[in-house]
């Protein structure tokens, strides 16, 4: 709740050093500043319980195609939650501050919560809503078989992740446009940073992401390997992966993060337009591996198909 009032505070620390310098401060006056920064952030401390700083009971921190966040936003729309989502340009969060998305704030109470990381988001959804929503909230039941199959598919996305970073390595406007600098949503700011920052970005990424053949090759041949098993799971006609009566979230899991390569109609509920990179815009080789996966898993694409076109509502708007 005080997250702004901390900003501030913060920003000026950081000039702190150079209003010392530029006045040619002595010792005493910089040990007065150094107490008054000291109040100041006492201060923020108390203003958090006394005068919380006004803002939506739960906010949705995203990057607008995330297939990490598309996974939260889904079950968050299933639910019919009001929340309000806040773009951030990509990349920033991870490698600036040390925090991904999705990531939840919630207010409990007279603090804000915040929860980082999906799968403890979901278990978070269903502890929070199952006693309010009932049936409403059951397909976020994590059972056992659940959690394990919600595993596998979070490994599946992060060799996505390899698997796009390898391909978009020497596509810097595409790389851009999937890290929001075409989303009207993201800050104008985040965008310039973008744009100024991008080799270091790139560089980190293909450090974070070990990018090269060899870790490519490994990423594709688990992508295969799990797409291969759900493909031949569907065989006897189910409607859900797990064979379940109706769909439950980790149906949800796998649609969303499937987002990177077959990209559906509806992907991100009006989040993600602005970002999508459609597969006549990708790059040769990433559309041969796309092409074949549509052919070699043709349940797979099926399924997911028809999850965003017959499951995928649009958010029940804030305010
Ligand atoms: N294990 C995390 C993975 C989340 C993740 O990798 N998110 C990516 C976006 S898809 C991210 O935040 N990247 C850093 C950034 O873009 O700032 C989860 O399940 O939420």
């Amino acid at each position: 709740m005080t997250r702004k009032r901390l900003l501030i505070h913060t920003a000026f620390l950081f000039v702190l050093p150079l209003v010392v310098a530029w006045f040619g401060l002595g010792l005493m006056s910089a040990a007065l500043l150094v107490v008054l920064m000291l109040l100041w952030r006492w201060a923020i401390a108390l203003s958090g319980i006394v005068a919380p700083e006004k803002a939506p009971d739960v906010v949705l921190e995203s990057i607008g195609i995330s297939h990490f966040v598309e996974k939260v936003r889904w079950s968050m729309d299933r639910l019919g939650i009001d929340y309000m989502e806040r773009h951030n340009g990509g990349t920033l969060g991870a490698y600036f501050t040390g925090r991904t998305v999705p990531q939840l704030r919630v207010r409990t109470g007279v603090v804000q919560t915040v929860i980082g990381n999906s799968p403890e988001i979901l278990r978070f959804l269903w502890g929070n809503y199952s006693g309010t929503l009932g049936d409403k909230a059951d397909f976020l039941e994590p059972t056992p078989e659940r959690l394990q199959l919600e595993a596998r598919l979070d490994r599946y996305a992060r060799n996505l992740q390899v698997w796009i970073y390898h391909h978009l390595r020497q596509e810097r406007e595409l790389t851009l446009h999937l890290w929001g600098v075409d989303d009207p949503e993201t800050p104008g700011w985040q965008k310039a940073a973008l744009r100024l920052t991008y080799p270091v970005l790139a560089m980190l990424i293909r450090r974070t992401f070990r990018i090269n053949e060899h870790h490519y090759s490994k990423a594709v041949h688990y992508i295969e390997e799990l797409l291969a098993d759900v493909d031949v799971q569907l065989a006897d006609g189910r409607t859900s992966i797990l064979g379940e009566e109706t769909i439950n979230y980790t149906d949800i899991a796998f649609a969303a993060l499937s987002g990177p390569w077959l990209m559906p109609d509806g992907f991100g509920g009006g989040h993600a337009d602005a970002c999508r990179i459609e597969r006549d815009q990708a790059p040769a080789k990433m559309r041969d591996d796309i092409e074949r996966w549509r052919e070699d898993y043709p349940r797979v694409t099926t399924l997911v198909e028809g999850l965003y076109a017959n499951e995928r509502k649009p958010q029940k708007k804030v305010q």
